[in-house]
């Protein structure tokens, strides 16, 4: 049904109506008159950086299997950073950061039609900026009625968008529409053509669709092109280069661990263990699987106390413990969204990789050491809690 949509379906006022996604004409066409429409998405705001990847994910392959399936007239627009829960400097708290601070927007291209939020601002030649439909997506209270789950929709009322269009006062919407909405993210498209004459509609709770398939060849291609901004890369090669002494991206020299605390060491008690405990699985992991390494790198959002305690328990072991941070003339130039990338770089390239439970930052490590081409097993450990089960993770490995 959704494929029919999708190849049939043509908007009454379309300019250009389909194209044959072959063609080259067509796609031209739609760039130089710039009568293309746009897709805005909001995240739900508590969510973490590395949620809003996958969620971003799940709407370039909306955009890039439409455009395959020749509906070349929609763009998507990349939601600014701003204001991130985890994010506490300054300058990652006060200002919209666009993706290139972050990502490579070439390779997003080559991926999905994407564009920044301020490409839209300059071709719009106007200060403020309309989307014709909101759409506020909620749960069903039951997602499993009648003890199933079914993908569907249906429209609702009462509802009220949470989010601030990323901080712009200039951004509004002409009609906002409740929504409630289980299924897959090509569901939207029978949300969307309800109204054939908008230009730019906006999707609020975009983390509420959910991938139409998980792990496949296009889900890898999509995932393949999230590359990290080219100076970030450069930051954390030079770091594993000169001070973990690697000397190849598939580095041997030392382990790393993604020790994610804060929110998480509360608000997951049974997942995350003790400072002792945590040692001891790192010491662990360096004699049971014969890892010949000395530098231990830890990539962590805990308290310096915290910090301060492992690392002393770590030399005592006589490991050399390594973490990144931003110098303080660095600081002025690396807000916490870089560091943490940098951070993941670094975690990424280590001969073995040790993740926290259910982190998304620990999942993000992962896919990356598979595009890497590391051995599955370097890749799919956790730190287990001081007692109680220890579910090993998923293996998530490359389709290519
Ligand atoms: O990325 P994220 O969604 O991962 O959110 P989880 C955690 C944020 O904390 C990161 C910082 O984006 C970073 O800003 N952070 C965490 C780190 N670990 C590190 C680290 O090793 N190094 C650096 N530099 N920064 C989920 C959240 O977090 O946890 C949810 O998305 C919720 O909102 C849940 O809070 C409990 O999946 O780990």
């Amino acid at each position: 049904f959704i494929i029919n949509l999708l190849t049939t379906a043509a908007e009454p006022n379309s300019d250009i109506g389909f194209c044959d996604a072959s063609s080259r004409n067509c796609e031209n066409l739609v760039k130089e008159t710039s009568v293309y429409k746009q897709i805005f998405y909001d995240v739900n705001p508590p969510e973490g950086f590395n949620l809003r990847r996958d969620v971003y994910m799940r709407f370039a392959i909306m955009l890039s299997d439409a455009r395959k399936r020749g509906r070349v007239d929609w763009r998507l627009v990349l939601p600014p950073w701003h204001n991130l829960y985890h994010w506490r400097s300054s300058s990652a708290k006060s200002k919209q950061q666009p993706w290139s601070s972050y990502f490579d927007i070439e390779s997003l291209k080559s991926f999905a039609p994407v564009m920044e939020l301020h490409e839209v601002f300059s071709e719009i030649n106007s200060n403020v900026l309309k989307i014709d439909t909101l759409y506020v997506l909620e749960n069903f209270e039951d997602p499993f009625e009648n003890g199933v789950f079914q993908d569907k929709w249906q429209l609702s009322s009462g509802c009220v968008y949470v989010g601030n269009y990323f901080g712009y006062k200039n951004i509004t919407a002409t009609e906002t529409v409740c929504v409630k909405f289980q299924g897959p993210i090509s569901k939207l498209w029978e949300l969307i053509l309800q109204h054939p004459t908008d230009r730019r509609v906006m999707i609020a709770h975009g983390e509420i669709p959910l991938h139409d398939n998980y792990g496949t060849k296009t889900y890898w291609q999509c995932r393949k092109s999230m590359k990290f901004n080219k100076n970030l890369i450069q930051i954390a090669k030079n770091f594993m280069f000169n001070s973990l002494k690697c000397k190849t991206d598939k580095c041997s020299t030392y382990l790393s661990v993604h020790w994610r605390r804060k929110d998480f060491a509360y608000s997951r008690p049974n997942d995350v263990p003790s400072i002792a405990n945590t040692v001891k699985q790192i010491d662990g992991a360096v004699k049971n699987k014969f890892l010949n390494v000395k530098k231990i790198f830890i990539a962590s959002d805990a308290s310096s106390n915290e910090l301060k305690a492992l690392d002393e328990q770590l030399h005592n072991l006589n490991y050399e413990v390594y973490r990144f941070t931003a110098t303080k003339d660095a600081l002025k130039e690396l807000n916490d969204g870089e560091v943490a990338i940098i951070d993941q770089i670094i975690c990424s390239h280590a001969a073995y990789f040790i993740g926290t439970h259910e982190s998304t930052f620990s999942f993000r490590i992962q896919e990356e050491r598979e595009i890497l081409g590391f051995d599955s097993d370097t890749t799919f450990n956790r730190l287990c809690p001081d007692s109680g089960p220890c579910e090993k993770p998923s293996k998530w490995t490359l389709i290519e």
